[in-house]
């Protein structure tokens, strides 16, 4: 709007999605939420617990592009480890 010529568009943004199991350890998901969403060990640790109580939690909110590589990053770390830590994404 500010330049009538272009009308610029924000970018569609994509919820990255933690899901719930039962046996991927505590400690992994709050280390996993450090290394690859920057939380410090009280925010990570929230998120694990809320994912662990609800189901699901929200790591953050990207671009797709963004949001492809972290969901990639953490399914590629946990597969690694061999937990079974899923990690998704759903269009905000
Ligand atoms: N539910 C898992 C456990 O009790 C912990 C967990 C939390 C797994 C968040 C996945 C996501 N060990």
């Amino acid at each position: 709007a500010q330049d009538s010529r272009v009308d610029v568009q924000p970018p569609p943004m994509y919820k990255v999605v933690l899901n719930n199991d039962d046996y991927t350890p505590m400690d992994f998901v709050v280390e996993v939420l450090q290394r690859f969403f920057s939380m410090d060990l009280d925010k990570a640790t929230q998120v694990m617990l809320s994912v662990h109580y609800s189901g699901k939690g929200i790591c953050g909110v990207f671009t797709a592009e963004i949001a492809e590589t972290k969901v990639v990053q953490v399914n590629t770390y946990a597969r690694k480890n061999e937990h079974p830590l899923l990690c998704t994404m759903e269009k905000a």
